[in-house]
């Protein structure tokens, strides 16, 4: 056996030697690995070309990455406390966690996705959505923090989401789980009569990204799984699919599969705006929070809204058409004209894209199939622009170069298909270490996909990397995709599961991202401003440390008048005006977390000694050559 092995591996050696031609292409279409390497290198020193942002899955964060490099800048916190910045754990950021089932410290993020100006990525925000317990969070793409977390009322599961419009007019969040709306006492059983699916359409303040729930469209309990936006002709429509037709309540991998077809929702959401500014809206009542930080005072504020505007679909006649797609279709993808819409159909081995022209021709014709729930079915036929014979297993994600090729995933075949948009060939199709998801082209699911590289997101990992026990990290993979045929490049590790990621050129975010927080800007009731403000106040049980930090000491180090019971909250200004100089902060015992405070900040973090004592803090946060002196201490006596 060995020597099999061993023969064959000579032989292969010989094969890759010997079919290297002048480029560094095998014949067989490989990259011999130095080639690779020398597509994915980026030299000490200089900078990566695009920012990918991707999604924690169930870690529920974002990280950046560089491509091509694949290497790590930062985890984001968003849904899930982070106990290395004390974010859910400092007083600022708690309230950012708040929602209608109270403090809710994790959440199961899928879908990053890029605020958008004209169709193009815009670098001011990234959204991404909380599938648990409904959320959508901004994050402020200057800063690299999360700035606002919204619920989302009448929702389980916010899967389709958040998928935004050309101009980021709403972000969207279609309900995975049909429920009972508004929600009640009711037997599973009863799921037809009493379940429905809610898609949600949040507007964007434009210049302050603050998001509102603008309106609910009320639908059919058949469970709304991805979107996305019409651009160019479509703008002004929204896709979603669904993959439970059937309305079954159980066992849905069985029963949810029976339908031939389910469906795709297209939404007309300028028609929607028309019947809320005429007033054919239901007002419901609900219970969410909108939760948002101040830039300049650095505190979240949580706010619970009472009520959200329901459009029924019987009532709003134009608003909602159902498109048939088959087989339980997962992803739903516009191309960048806006012409195309393909429909994932995970069951399915050919794809199927539907044409937004002949949709509204047969809109126009008044031509349905029937209707759902006042909800006009087209026919198949009339809305289809042809099948993709992918010769693929279990499609699931599209996304487009802007050279009018498209790059789906197959889950079950673990590839990538790139065929072509108007002639539905297959061009090429390359394996992925092991079943992909999602995938991503930099500006893939935008009227303007800068086509260079494409990342595949695997869901199963294997042997690829040196084993780490049971649980291995999933894995990424970047395929240069500028020329005829794909070349895998690299593989890289990423944290959770990232389900779908978004990339964009550096430049544009660059020159915009902050530096420091002007001291002067800082609005924070506790700051202080100058060394000289430092001090400690009490204010019966409560006792409050207004400290500073500049390198290398804190204000006040030495706090004495502390008692047993007392909530002692530190709240600590970080002096510098520097870039990269944050000062971290921790007590001994302190039973949550680390303050890392950024050039500028007021950071609170609340302790409540148990034991008298005399109690060390210092900086965690290697800041200077006498990092290891800037320390304290803070006497606790008895009650
Ligand atoms: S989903 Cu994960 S592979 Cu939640 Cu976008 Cu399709
Ligand atoms: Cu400040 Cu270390």
């Amino acid at each position: 056996m060995k020597k099999v092995l061993f023969l064959f591996s000579a032989l292969l050696t010989i094969a890759l030697m010997s079919s290297c031609n002048g480029d560094g292409k095998s014949a067989s279409g490989a990259l011999s690995a130095q080639s690779a390497a020398e597509k994915v290198y980026v030299a000490p020193g200089e900078y990566d070309e695009f920012y990918a942002f991707m999604s924690g899955g169930f870690s529920g964060q974002v990280s950046v990455y560089g491509l091509p490099s694949g290497r790590l800048f930062k985890v984001i916190p968003v849904f899930s406390v982070d106990g290395e910045k004390g974010y859910g754990f400092n007083e600022e950021t708690k309230p950012l966690l708040e929602t209608s089932h109270g403090f809710v410290p994790w959440d199961d993020a899928h879908h990053p996705e890029l605020s958008q100006t004209d169709g193009r990525p815009d670098g001011r925000w990234l959204f991404i959505n909380g599938n648990n317990t409904p959320r959508i969070a901004r994050i402020d793409l200057r800063s690299f923090e999360t700035a606002e977390i919204i619920e989302i009322p009448n929702s389980g599961g916010n899967h389709s989401s958040p998928f935004v419009t050309e101009n980021s007019e709403y972000v969207v969040a279609g309900t995975r789980f049909s429920l009972p709306i508004p929600q009640k006492d009711v037997a599973i059983s009863s799921y037809q009569e009493n379940f429905n699916g809610s898609l949600s359409f949040i507007s964007l303040d434009q210049e302050e990204g603050h998001m509102e729930v603008d309106f609910q469209i009320l639908m059919p309990g058949f469970d709304y799984d991805l979107a996305h936006a019409g651009k160019g002709n479509s703008h002004g429509w929204m896709f979603f699919t669904t993959y439970n037709s059937e309305q079954s309540h159980t066992l849905k991998e069985v029963n949810a599969s029976q339908n031939d077809k389910d469906f795709i929702a297209a939404v007309n959401w300028k028609k929607a705006q028309e019947y809320i500014a005429a007033g054919n809206f239901q007002e419901l009542p609900a219970n969410y929070h909108v939760n948002r930080f101040d830039e300049n005072s650095h505190m979240a504020t949580s706010e619970v809204r009472n009520t959200v505007r329901v459009l029924i679909p019987e009532d709003c006649p134009g608003l909602v058409y159902y498109l048939p797609t088959p087989k339980s279709p997962h992803g739903v993808d516009v191309d960048p004209s806006g012409e195309y819409i393909i429909g994932n159909g995970k069951l399915n081995a050919d794809l199927t894209v539907h044409s937004f022209t002949k949709m509204i021709s047969a809109i126009e014709q008044q031509k349905f199939d029937g209707e759902i729930d006042g909800i006009p079915v087209l026919s198949f036929d009339d809305v289809m622009a042809g099948t993709v014979s992918s010769g693929g297993l279990g499609p699931l994600h599209t996304e487009f170069d802007g050279e009018g090729n498209a790059y789906t995933t197959f889950f079950i075949s673990s590839e990538v298909v790139k065929w072509k948009l108007e002639t539905w060939e297959v061009l090429d199709r390359i394996p992925t270490y092991y079943s992909v998801g999602h995938l991503m082209i930099p500006g893939g699911d935008s009227r303007h996909p800068w086509g260079k590289y494409m990342v595949a997101l695997n869901k199963i990992t294997k042997d690829r990397y040196l084993p780490t026990g049971p649980e291995l990290a999933h894995s990424a993979q970047l395929y240069d995709i500028s020329g005829e045929k794909m070349e895998l490049l690299l593989d890289f590790p990423t944290i959770g599961e990232p389900h779908y990621a978004q990339a964009i050129a550096a430049d544009i975010i660059m020159p915009n991202s902050l530096k420091i927080y002007p001291l002067e800007e800082n609005t924070h009731p506790y700051v202080a401003k100058v060394e000289s403000d430092a001090r400690v106040e009490r204010d019966g049980a409560e006792v409050h440390v207004y400290m500073t930090t500049i390198r290398s000491h804190f204000a006040p180090d030495n706090i004495e008048g502390v008692k047993v019971g007392d909530k002692v909250y530190f709240h600590v200004t970080n002096l510098e005006q520097d870039w990269d100089v944050p000062h971290g902060f921790a007590v001994l015992g302190a039973n949550n977390a680390e303050l890392l405070i950024m050039p500028g900040q007021t950071e609170t973090l609340l302790w409540e000694p148990k034991e008298v004592g005399v109690y060390p803090f210092y900086c965690t946060d290697f800041c200077s050559a006498l990092h290891q002196e800037m320390q304290g201490y803070i006497r606790v006596s008895p009650e």
